[in-house]
């Protein structure tokens, strides 16, 4: 019985209040339900918009993993080489889409230490095709300036002299080959907005709306090959030698492959 009673008085009370109403409220909220009809008739909006992805670096030579500080590898002019250091930035990675797909641009920079740092978050990204993508290896002009990056440890050893420019280097990629039988050092050092090695990567690859890998391949090999095949018996410290510096900077143009690992 009470419950009847409060349930009557409750009815009561909504009765008073649609009375209070200004007729006008009324027929708005009768038009609001009405829209609100319609729209369940409509197809279900598509579920996934946007995915979480982690980039990671990886680097290898024709497809050899990179072993630090072992004799492993071979370059175009017939080199055996190791490798004892490799730091570089990657900046400006844009995500080309495909079809209706938008670009997205993941600025950077990430500084990449291939005996240390390689996997960086990156947040979302809008799920959907991909054409490839393109990458500065090294600094947008505006960051290549003297103190243009946070003072960290890492950004202050790859700092570029100022007598030569100034700026920071973009590689460090350091090791030793054999020059008939006698291992040498060699330095590849680039720096300097001229020598910026701009890179395209081709593959295409969907994020189809589960978290994932976007993986950065870099061969190594290909920083000696393509379109210049570079001599460490004749150029084994690039830093500073216009003709050397160039020459990398082409190389790298293909040095990179792209691919995301759901
Ligand atoms: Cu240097």
């Amino acid at each position: 019985m009470d419950l009847l009673r409060d349930t009557l008085r409750h009815f009561d009370t909504m009765t008073m209040n649609l009375r209070r109403f200004p007729p006008l409220l009324i027929v708005g909220l009768s038009i609001l339900s009405g829209a609100c009809q319609k729209d369940e008739d409509d197809p279900p909006a598509p579920t996934p918009t946007s995915v979480a992805v982690a980039l990671k670096v990886e680097h290898h030579m024709d497809g050899v993993p990179l072993i630090f500080d072992t004799i492993l590898y071979t370059t175009a002019a017939e080199h055996a080489y190791s490798v004892s250091r490799l730091e570089y930035y990657l900046s400006e990675i844009i995500l080309f889409g495909a079809g209706s797909t938008p670009n997205d641009t993941l600025r950077g920079p990430y500084y990449v230490n291939g005996s240390g740092t390689t996997s960086f978050t990156v947040g979302e990204l809008p799920a959907a095709e991909y054409s490839g993508a393109a990458l500065l290896l090294g600094l947008p002009q505006e960051l290549n300036v003297t103190g243009g990056l946070p003072n960290t440890m890492e950004n202050v050893n790859m700092a570029w002299p100022d007598p030569m420019g100034g700026g920071y280097h973009f590689i460090k990629f350091e090791g030793h080959f054999l020059d008939g039988a006698t291992a040498t050092g060699f330095a590849m050092h680039v720096g300097n907005n001229t020598y910026l090695p701009h890179a395209a990567l081709g593959q295409s690859f969907t994020l189809d709306g589960r978290s994932g890998t976007l993986a950065i391949r870099f061969n190594l090999n290909e920083l000696f090959r393509t379109p210049h095949t570079y001599d460490l018996s004749t150029g084994n410290y690039s830093m500073g030698d216009m003709m050397l510096m160039g020459q990398l900077r082409d190389n790298a143009f293909d040095a990179f492959t792209i691919e995301y690992r759901p």
